[in-house]
């Protein structure tokens, strides 16, 4: 059996970044990557359009100076082709993946009480063995395939926004059929309308999405932010999502304005551009009555573009506006103005079956030859219960969470010792800037493996009463928000059967004070043995 200090699951800038902080360490360490390269997230979702919603100077590392000065960011939001391509350099420059082995799926991780080692077998037959197991499998990697009776019996093509292929695909001349009207699909769909000969979306929930604002970065704005970088990372820091701070962010709130007042600063937030329309108010996400006048303003909106006001009012949500992720889009809604788009409402006419042509709803049968799902991911667990985890007594993880996931800080679980996960569950992770809260959490782990080490010490494993505290306050802290009022990933309310619980944390500077005060008084709520 292979032998080595840790053993890091998936090599997406989570895993990447573990392994550059382990090797710095010392600790010999292996990755296991299902990919056949580096880039998680960005390796698998390669659907047109699709681009990050934070900003590229922002949506970076930040460990290492000479590496933030020396990339060159092309646009405000760059796209998925210059990520991956970002997360190459890291790995050549870093020599990353000559500890990776690709196209390696990790099937199970079981620990052994009597040696302290953590067993990982691969689906390829491979076993390897490690004192420390860190699961960096992102927080949206696992495809929500939606259970539609006949799905298997459609004769064209089918894709998954989540699992593109890998060769460019071509809509020209086809007709497409694309399920689902979240982040993926609005980014997807107005380049889809362009070669598709004809587009027909199933929309099953309205979404509220934002113009991103996209542009080329001026050689100035990026030579600015550059000569004072870290200036800008450290004010990052003391935001709320961990991004942003360079934006103005009015902590005034929306009751308290006139009408006037509070329509100009929208206004001012929609031309901005992208997910900080939310910081418009302060009292947005706290508040029903502020929240509808932010929804309002973008149904306004939303019927501005859309020629059609029967279509308009299809498209325009009347949820609580920021309860699901906001969306950034370009050209989403004015896309629907094009004759070769059509949109289907599937609580008006539900989709009863695919067949071997296409979507049959409760009135017609919609011919294609190609099926988009867009139907986005089982978010932050899914991951995690894909793969068969033991700890202590043989106990299952999937077991343990079948109430929903239970950790203290997002970082460990009880019962589960030396197994780390990098922005799990009860962590600020989705609710931030990822690449941020990642660095964080590596670095979190990295010191915990160095203090055990330089105290003789084998194992770190939560208390139990420090695990229930936790769990309580990531519950009590989403309940003083709108985000548990809608139906969202954020809740595991988007997989059939998956327990209803608010997954990640709000809040990024309480999170990493409270990570800092656990480390000054000596890992606080955590066993070291
Ligand atoms: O997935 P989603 P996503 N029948 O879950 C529908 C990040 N991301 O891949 O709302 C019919 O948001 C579902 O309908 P409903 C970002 O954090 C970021 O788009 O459940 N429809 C919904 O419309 C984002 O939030 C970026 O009623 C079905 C859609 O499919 C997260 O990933 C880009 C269905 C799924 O939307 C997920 O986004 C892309 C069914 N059986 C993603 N099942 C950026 O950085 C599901 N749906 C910009």
């Amino acid at each position: 059996m292979e032998r080595r200090d840790a053993i890091v699951i998936g090599a997406g800038f989570a895993g990447m970044y573990m392994l550059h902080r382990l090797r710095q360490l010392g600790l010999s360490t292996i990755v296991f990557e299902a990919g056949t390269d580096v880039g998680g997230t960005w390796y698998w979702n390669r659907y047109p359009g699709a681009r990050c919603d934070v900003e590229s100077l922002e949506y970076s590392y930040q460990f290492d100076e000479a590496l933030q000065q020396e990339w060159e960011w092309s646009e405000r939001y760059s796209s998925q082709p210059e990520i991956l391509d970002y997360a190459r350099h890291v790995a050549d420059r870093f020599a990353l993946r000559d500890d990776i082995a690709f196209s390696t799926r990790v099937q199970s991780s079981v620990y052994s009480q009597e040696t302290g080692f953590w067993t990982v077998t691969t689906e390829e037959g491979r076993c390897c063995e490690a004192r420390f197991v860190i699961a960096a499998t992102g927080c949206l990697s696992v495809p929500n395939e939606p259970r539609l009776p006949g799905k298997e019996s459609f004769a064209g093509e089918v894709y998954h926004t989540g699992r593109w292929p890998h060769e460019a695909v071509d809509f020209t001349g086809k007709r497409v059929g694309v399920i689902g009207t979240g982040s993926s699909a609005i980014q997807s769909i107005p380049l889809i309308a362009e070669q598709a000969s004809q587009l027909t979306v199933f929309q099953r929930t309205p979404n509220y999405s934002v113009p991103a604002q996209n542009a080329p970065l001026s050689p100035e704005l990026v030579q600015r932010i550059k000569a004072r970088y870290e200036d800008l990372r450290e004010r990052n820091k003391l935001q709320v999502i961990g991004f942003g701070a360079r934006h103005p962010r009015n902590d005034g709130f929306a009751m308290e304005m006139t009408e006037e007042e509070r329509e100009a600063q929208f206004e001012r937030h929609w031309e901005q551009g992208g997910l900080l329309f939310g910081a418009a108010f302060g009292d947005l996400f706290l508040d029903q009555e502020a929240n509808s006048l932010a929804a309002e303003f973008v149904r306004k909106k939303i019927r501005s573009k859309v020629n059609d006001p029967e279509l308009a009012e299809k498209l325009s949500p009347d949820s609580t506006i920021f309860c699901k992720r906001l969306c950034a889009d370009s050209g989403y809604f004015e896309t629907y103005n094009r004759d070769n788009v059509t949109l289907v409402d599937i609580n008006e006419t539900p989709v009863e079956s695919i067949t071997e042509s296409g979507v049959r709803t409760s009135v017609a049968e919609h011919k294609f030859d190609c099926l988009v799902y867009a139907t986005g991911f089982d978010a932050m667990t899914g991951a995690l219960s894909r793969i068969d985890i033991r700890g202590r007594e043989g106990r299952t993880l999937k077991d343990k969470w079948l109430e929903g996931p239970k950790t203290y800080l997002g970082l460990e679980t009880v019962g589960f010792p030396n197994f780390f996960m990098v922005t799990g569950p009860g962590s600020p992770s989705v609710l931030t800037n990822m690449l941020p809260s990642i660095e964080q959490h590596v670095e979190f782990i990295a010191d915990a493996i160095a203090y055990l080490r330089e105290h003789d010490l084998r194992e770190i494993e939560p208390e139990q009463s420090a695990e229930d505290a936790w769990v309580e306050h990531v519950n009590e802290v989403a309940q003083g928000t709108l985000y548990p009022t809608c139906n969202s990933w954020y809740l595991g309310a988007n997989i059939p059967g998956k327990p209803r619980v608010f997954l990640p944390l709000l809040g990024f500077p309480d999170y990493v004070a409270k990570c800092q005060e656990v480390v000054a008084r000596g890992y606080e709520g955590f066993r070291l043995s």
